[in-house]
């Protein structure tokens, strides 16, 4: 069972996500999206209380990058938060949540047993294995800071969606009405930033102001409850331009106004190898960030 205080394998993690459908069916759901290039499940939970009412719907993805691990293992703690300590969410009964802790799984595994700083997905290659998931989304895809190299990093993939990962995402966001989806949250690390649109280029969305608003509203609810820093600001300007990313797509594609990637912590003393022993302070604050873009995009409704 998922503990909060290790980092568990993915096996553990869709038990964790399984046996949640079977001990409160009135409130979650579970699926397969789809499976990744070595064949693993790629598990969604649906987190939504009472009948058929459609309430405004927010996305929630974790472990993109493989060596990422605190992302799922936050988001777990979030999804455990929803469920378990849902009396303490105003907004938990307004929501519908839609959770994909793990998109990743192969290279999460890889990066478990093999290679600690793996970071893409496991797609076959003669001479260099992987394509970086968050250079292969069908917005702007093939532009700055991704390669065409199939040994680099940064590897965007033949072509746009090539990957069965990112084409699970996809087709589950697409499968909804445009509108259903208010915020899209994908989860990374590190460096602790709240980042929005674009990625692909040093410009921001027309409704920017919005985006850094409630980004910074986020940042100081953290900043109030574990006194952890995190910088507000689009990502091209904060981080650099990097095209195919999944928050990307999701804005401009799946029209998700209110769509972030976060780098949780921490800011490189631990970087990618973030001892476990942060993963609750770190599933605290995240949970924070969550509840600001859920009030505020009940706001907005
Ligand atoms: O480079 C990335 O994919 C993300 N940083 S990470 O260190 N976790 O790899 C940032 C992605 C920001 N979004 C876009 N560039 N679209
Ligand atoms: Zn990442």
């Amino acid at each position: 069972a998922l503990t909060w205080k290790a980092y568990h394998k993915a096996s553990v993690i869709h038990d964790f996500l399984d046996n949640y459908a079977t001990n409160y069916k009135d409130l979650c759901t579970v699926e397969k999206i789809g499976n990744t290039v070595e064949g693993r499940p790629i598990k969604i939970i649906k987190i939504s209380s009472g009948g058929d009412k459609k309430r405004p719907a927010f996305f929630i993805d974790g472990g993109i990058h493989a060596r990422e691990w605190i992302s799922p293992a936050t988001v777990t703690y979030i999804i455990r938060e929803l469920v378990e300590n849902r009396t303490a969410y105003s907004f938990a009964d307004e929501v519908d949540f839609y959770i994909v802790p793990l998109m990743n799984v192969d290279g999460y595994e890889h990066s478990r047993t093999r290679d600690r700083l793996w970071r893409k997905n496991r797609a076959p290659g003669a001479l260099c294995k992987g394509v970086d998931l968050n250079r292969n989304f069908g917005y702007k895809w093939g532009g700055k800071g991704s390669s065409s190299s199939v040994c680099r990093g940064n590897h965007r993939g033949p072509s746009a969606f090539s990957e069965p990962e990112s084409q699970a995402i996809r087709d589950f966001i697409l499968k909804f009405d445009i509108g259903t989806f208010k915020a899209y949250l994908t989860v990374h690390s590190f460096g602790q930033y709240i980042m929005y649109p674009w990625g692909y280029d040093y410009m921001t969305p027309p409704d920017g102001t919005e985006l850094q608003r409630v980004g910074d509203l986020a940042a100081a609810a953290v900043k109030k409850l574990t006194n952890t820093s995190y910088k507000v600001g689009s990502s091209a300007k904060l981080l650099y331009a990097a095209a195919g990313g999944s928050d990307d797509w999701a804005k401009a594609v799946a029209e998700i106004p209110y769509a972030y990637t976060l780098e949780l912590r921490d800011k490189g003393d631990y970087g990618f190898i973030l001892p476990a022993k942060f993963i609750k302070p770190t599933g605290l604050e995240t949970m924070a960030m969550v509840q600001v873009v859920a009030e505020e995009m009940l706001k907005a409704e």
